[in-house]
């Protein structure tokens, strides 16, 4: 399987969050892909090769223009005012009370465009998302061209970023973008399973309304989970795009025994479809030791998870989404990939 990796995304270092009420260090943070890039070079899974450069193009098929605008100078227009610190929404439009206008001052703009008080944007913030987002598409241009399996081992993640919002650490969706390209070379269907603990919120807005982009995705229940507000059973997609969108709510400590029941019923759901690529939004913060999420995954069901993907038997991209365990995260994630070729 090809890997592309980049030692780059260590220019998106914040240094806080917002935790249960108190500033606590990122979870998010520059330890989780060295741990992974470790760990894949230690079992040998394949070369680490840098991205390529595949321009602004590709993303701006996803995402907001001004809001990639946005993107590329909040950083500088936060540090004017508040200096040289991580920048944080204070202010939200609330249901009901937004014009629609967009805000001129930085506050306001952070406020318009962010979904939660848990992401910060650092100075290196922008570049990496954007790197983020050319090793999706490099490694999604090795899957096109010869039909093989890729690892796209980027952070920060993407699968709560949305056309025009950044939020649960996510400013770009790497899986979106990676599957428009898939549509815009010339397939006609991709499947994206997201297996991340959280639902991908941003993934399913961007895709709801299209029936050439099946989702699929298994996560903690909304009703106590982040993101709270999508990820219910009933959302099963709208318009042209009626009937392809699944999720799979499940209960905090849901184990592998029990997942994988749904899981199945996931993977027969993308074997309906008949996609010609697949899309994985890789989270393993289903890991029972993840100091945020609530699903009891031993390490060795990672193995299994990787092997239900693979009998799907499509060309497969998997895209790095979360996974906060530190300790055990290269494991769990070389895991899922040698689950997968074997
Ligand atoms: C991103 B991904 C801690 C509470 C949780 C958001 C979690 C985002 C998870 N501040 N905040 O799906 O792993
Ligand atoms: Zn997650």
């Amino acid at each position: 399987m090809q890997i592309v990796y980049s030692e780059n995304h260590h220019q998106h270092a914040a240094d806080v969050e917002f935790f249960r009420g108190s500033l606590v260090s990122c979870y998010e943070n520059p330890a989780r892909a060295d741990v992974i890039a470790s760990r894949i070079r230690e079992v040998g899974l394949g070369p680490l090769i840098e991205p390529s450069d595949f321009g602004i193009a590709p993303i701006l098929r996803v995402h907001d223009e001004r809001f990639v605008e946005f993107l590329t100078t909040a950083y500088h227009e936060w540090s004017k005012v508040a200096g040289d610190i991580d920048a944080f929404p204070h202010a939200w439009m609330g249901r009901g009370l937004g014009s629609g206008q967009i805000p001129i001052d930085i506050h306001g703009k952070l406020g318009y465009y962010a979904a939660d008080a848990g992401t910060p944007i650092s100075q290196g913030t922008w570049p990496a998302a954007l790197l983020a987002a050319q090793i999706a598409l490099t490694a999604q241009s090795h899957v096109w061209k010869t039909g093989e399996s890729a690892f796209a081992l980027s952070r920060p993640p993407g699968h709560h970023a949305a056309r025009d919002v950044y939020g649960g650490y996510c400013f770009l969706n790497q899986a979106a973008i990676a599957a428009q390209a898939f549509l815009d070379q010339g397939a006609k269907k991709v499947a994206i399973v997201d297996v991340d603990f959280h639902h991908g919120n941003g993934t399913q807005s961007i895709f709801y309304d299209r029936a050439d982009v099946l989702f699929v995705s298994l996560h903690g229940d909304p009703d106590f989970e982040y993101p709270y507000f999508l990820g219910h059973r009933h959302e099963t997609g709208n318009g042209e795009g009626a009937g392809f969108n699944l999720n799979v709510p499940l209960s905090p400590g849901t184990t592998w025994d029990d997942y994988q029941k749904q899981l199945a019923v996931g993977l027969q759901r993308v074997h309906d479809f008949a996609p010609e690529y697949l899309v994985v939004s890789l989270g393993v913060d289903t890991f029972e030791g993840d100091p945020i999420s609530q699903f009891r995954f031993g390490s060795h069901d990672f193995v299994e998870l990787g092997q239900q993907l693979s009998k799907l038997g499509y060309p497969t991209l998997f895209i790095m989404e979360g996974g906060y365990a530190i300790d055990e995260l290269g494991v769990n994630v070389a895991n899922v990939l040698s689950g997968f070729e074997s």
